[in-house]
């Protein structure tokens, strides 16, 4: 059995490699010819735990090799990433090249996955159009549907096998042929539905999420103004058995939380107005934390220094895209505040700093702004002695306030109201 999968980024090389080791004959392809070199060393450039070795294996085995170009196949999976242009509309150019590039492979009897987060309508009226192309009947002779990725970066290989499933067809017999072939390593359920359904599926399970961010977001700026703590509010309120309310911080980052509700506002630019303000919400965050700093330092003079802790978008990764962090450090900077970033997951050429001690050296606040495992024990008595003022602002509750207390420093809390 052969596959053809389009797009090595963080969906479709675990995807790719999955298949490998369960015995399919997998080709890669990514328009990106260093990807494509680096895949055929059996080398990773994504930091996602056990890829390299699974990956490694099935380079290994000859099960999976990359090109730049795709491969006569049984099936073809499209997981290119669907970005968001400036206006918030969805970026389909990739989706489309990536749909015309497979047309002259394809044969009776094969299968196409869109497996790219779009927006409702694709399949039907983006994918199926290019795909009549090969002049194969849609739904009898070439199966064609929607199974959206739902992996969790950080547990992406895990989250691959145990996570059940959503595929929508064009029709039910092309539903059942994608359900099969995914059964081959899907250790879960797979539920199916019509193409249309499942892509609105997966752009709510995404909002669903930003909706609750921008309400503890919400919670977290009225608490501060009145003088309470929004992280007991979430803790005592969350013991009720229907509540469950989700944590604040700098902002919600990432290319799904903070791209996806945007393609349903672009949709239903009426209808879509708890999706839309939550969005504003989280987009504030970055802007209401810096406030926050800006009160911190008010009676320290001169030029101020902040070290930040954590630059990605969410812990123990070292992916940046749309990062809330990258953000707050525009808006300091814009404010003449000298910005030290302190973050071992990523490589920053202009922040090198050989221990935290060091990027703390003379600064007059430290913000804790990605709880990576790695900031739980920070040693605060060194950092006490390298920093200019004693100051520490937590924006994710991550920290021991006693601990930091005892070592003399002032402790501020994203959420918590003097
Ligand atoms: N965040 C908060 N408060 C919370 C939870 C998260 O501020 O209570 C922030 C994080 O700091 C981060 C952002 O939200 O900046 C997103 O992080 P995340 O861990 O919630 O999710 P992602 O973007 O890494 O992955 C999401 C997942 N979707 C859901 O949980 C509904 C994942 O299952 C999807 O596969 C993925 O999007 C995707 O590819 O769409």
């Amino acid at each position: 059995k052969k596959l053809c999968v389009v797009g090595l980024g963080y969906i479709g090389l675990p995807t790719s490699a999955m298949f490998a080791t369960h015995g399919y004959q997998v080709y890669g392809v990514d328009v990106n010819k260093r990807v494509v070199d680096a895949l055929n060393d059996g080398k990773v450039v994504i930091e996602e735990p056990y890829l390299d070795i699974l990956v490694q294996a099935a380079v290994r085995s000859g099960h999976l090799k990359a090109d730049t170009k795709p491969h006569e196949a049984d099936a073809f999976i499209i997981a290119v990433p669907t970005p968001m242009n400036e206006d918030k509309t969805a970026d389909m150019r990739y989706v489309i090249s990536a749909s015309e590039m497979i047309v002259p492979y394809l044969k009776k009897g094969d299968i196409v996955i869109l497996e790219s987060t779009s927006p409702t309508g694709t399949v039907e009226n983006i994918l199926v159009p290019i795909l009549e192309k090969s002049g194969l009947k849609i739904g009898e002779e070439l199966f064609v549907g929607h199974s959206p990725e739902r992996v969790l970066p950080g547990k992406i290989l895990w989250e691959l096998v145990n996570n059940d499933r959503i595929v929508g067809g064009v029709n039910r017999e092309s539903a059942k042929k994608i359900r099969d072939l995914y059964k081959i390593f899907v250790n879960a359920e797979i539920f199916l539905t019509t193409a249309t359904t499942a892509e609105m599926c997966k752009m709510m399970e995404n909002t669903y999420r930003d909706v609750n961010i921008a309400l503890a977001n919400e919670l977290a700026k009225i608490c501060e103004k009145t003088g309470i703590n929004a992280w007991d509010v979430i803790e005592f309120a969350n013991k009720h058995p229907r509540v469950n309310l989700h944590q604040p911080g700098p902002g919600v980052g990432g290319h799904c939380l903070a791209v996806d509700p945007w393609f349903i506002v672009e949709k239903n630019p009426e209808l879509a107005k708890i999706i839309r303000l939550s969005r504003e919400t989280n987009e504030s965050m970055p802007e209401f934390v810096s406030q926050k700093i800006n009160g911190i330092l008010e009676d320290i003079k001169g030029v101020n220094t902040v070290t930040i802790l954590g630059i990605t978008y969410k812990p123990n990764i070292d992916d940046m895209r749309e990062s809330p962090i990258t953000e707050l450090v525009e808006l300091l900077e814009k404010q003449n505040i000298n910005v030290k970033i302190y973050d071992p997951h990523v490589d920053l050429e202009k922040h090198q700093y050989s221990s935290i001690v060091e990027a703390t050296s003379g600064s007059d606040l430290l913000v804790l702004a990605v709880n990576h495992d790695i900031f739980k024990n920070l040693p605060l008595g060194e950092i006490s002695k390298a920093m200019k003022h004693k100051n520490i602002l937590d924006t994710r509750n991550f920290l021991d306030e006693e601990k930091i207390k005892d070592e003399g420093f002032n402790y501020y809390l994203l959420g918590k109201g003097e």
